[in-house]
């Protein structure tokens, strides 16, 4: 018998069908057992007796029935499968599990962060986890899609590289073959190499990052999702971005709206015209409406881009604002200075919802100039060989942006640390295991 997908039982009332998931809660009562199974379409009771009764929280089952409409006052609304039920026939168990850990069988897991994340592949199948990584998958749809419209390539870019894409300490080196390599920090270097090529393109690529530090905000492998565009100027890119996040972000709403409302989000603001301020504008909005005085400061701290997007929020209607003209040195060595004032560059943040989603710029697009700003930055040009080839032999007015996606996931469901939106995030502490747990286990 062919399998049918539990989202389509509702339409097989009275036909005998098969199913297969996972056994998600089981409920026995004397002779009579429920079992709640899910598989990737839904969730759907089943009825039956003893062999309904032995079956254990996830334990993988294929099960023969009748689907049957259920009475009128057993009608579940919450479910998509609520007006029907499965009475089992033939189970047949298809994997046992051990003992789960923890109660998988509430509607959200109540556990803590390390928890969570020692115990991923179990965790992973709850539903309101897999939920994140639906908006997830739709974040990089809507994102591919919105690039394609500003007429960008896809193009996919090495891991491993020469020099250190962002400069700074914050790096991981490499034994390769015996020489010395990176992981890259961003796709930076290899998008820019491609504008020559085909002028516009975008990338999704994973970027790691060794942070000192533990934040709720950092992780050390992160996905970037990332666009450069050719022959343009400050203020095209300016709209670029803002296309694209608006987009992104709609795209995801217009998917996602029922996870959305499990997860008690609010509908998201964004305005035909997104807000736009330089960093300077955004410190005096800010000292005027908290009192605290960070005009001097050379970046905005976390509190800052709180307060910052409330304001975009109560006076422009909008989740998203946009940030200009950081200072030059704050800055990655391949930022243009701003011609009229060159202490400030010419790039940009978007923020959402109180954090930091996307960065970028306006590039330095001329060869001398990019070999003085590497030099300047104490890094050596003779590693950074390629890229410069792409600039000896005519590069336009060039610039791009770079979204975070696990972050953008993080801020559209309200979770409280972005290693909740990566399937298998990667931090001081923790390859796959927490360092200090492995070594607990080694012990044993
Ligand atoms: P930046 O370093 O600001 O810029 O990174 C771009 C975006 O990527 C996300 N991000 C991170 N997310 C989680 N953990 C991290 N450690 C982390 N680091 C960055 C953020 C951030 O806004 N090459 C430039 C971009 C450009 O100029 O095009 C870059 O990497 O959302």
């Amino acid at each position: 018998m062919e399998r049918t997908l539990i989202c389509e039982t509702p339409k097989k009332v009275g036909k005998k069908i098969k199913i297969n998931g996972f056994v998600h809660v089981v409920r026995a009562h004397g002779k009579i057992a429920f079992a709640d199974i899910t598989d990737r379409s839904g969730i759907l009771q089943v009825v039956g007796e003893e062999d309904l009764a032995d079956l254990r929280p996830q334990y993988a089952v294929e099960i023969e029935g009748v689907v049957q409409a259920r009475p009128e006052k057993m009608i579940n609304d919450k479910i998509k499968t609520g007006t029907v039920e499965l009475t089992a026939e033939k189970v047949i168990v298809l994997a046992k599990s051990d003992e789960m850990p923890f109660d998988m069988g509430g509607e959200t897991l109540n556990l803590e962060l390390p928890t969570l994340l020692d115990f991923r592949t179990l965790t992973l199948r709850h539903q309101k986890i897999k939920e994140i990584f639906k908006v997830q998958a739709a974040v990089l749809a809507g994102f591919r899609n919105a690039s394609e419209d500003i007429g960008c390539t896809e193009v996919t870019v090495p891991t491993i590289s020469a020099s250190a894409t962002e400069g700074g300490a914050e790096v991981f080196s490499v034994d390769y073959y015996g020489h010395k390599a990176f992981m890259t920090q961003s796709p930076q270097l290899y998008k820019q190499m491609m504008v020559p090529s085909l002028e516009r393109v975008y990338t999704i690529a994973k970027a790691y990052r060794a942070e000192p530090s533990v934040t709720t905000r950092h992780l050390s492998e992160a996905t970037q999702m990332d666009c450069e565009l050719g022959f343009v100027e400050f203020d095209e890119l300016l709209d670029a971005l803002e296309f694209v996040g608006g987009k992104t972000l709609k795209y995801v709403e217009e998917k996602c709206g029922k996870i959305f409302k499990d997860y008690g989000v609010s509908e998201l603001k964004i305005p035909a015209k997104i807000p736009r301020l330089t960093m300077r504008e955004a410190q005096v909005i800010i000292k005027d409406r908290t009192g605290v005085d960070h005009t001097k400061e050379k970046d905005l701290d976390p509190e800052d881009e709180k307060e910052i997007c409330k304001w975009a929020l109560e006076e422009k209607e909008s989740d998203l604002v946009t940030v200009t003209h950081y200072p030059t040195k704050k800055r990655a060595f391949y930022t243009k200075p701003d011609p009229e004032d060159p202490e400030f560059s010419l790039s940009y943040d978007l923020l959402f919802r109180g954090l930091e989603i996307l960065s970028g710029s306006q590039r330095v697009n001329d060869h001398e100039e990019l070999v003085s700003a590497i030099k300047d930055r104490g890094m050596d040009p003779a590693n950074f060989t390629m890229y410069l080839q792409t600039f000896k032999y005519g590069m336009p007015p060039e610039g791009g942006f770079s979204f975070g996606l696990e972050r953008i996931t993080m801020k559209l469901l309200n979770l409280g640390n972005v290693r909740e939106a990566s399937l298998f995030p990667r931090d001081m502490e923790r390859v796959d295991f927490r360092f200090s747990q492995k070594e607990d286990l080694s012990s044993k």
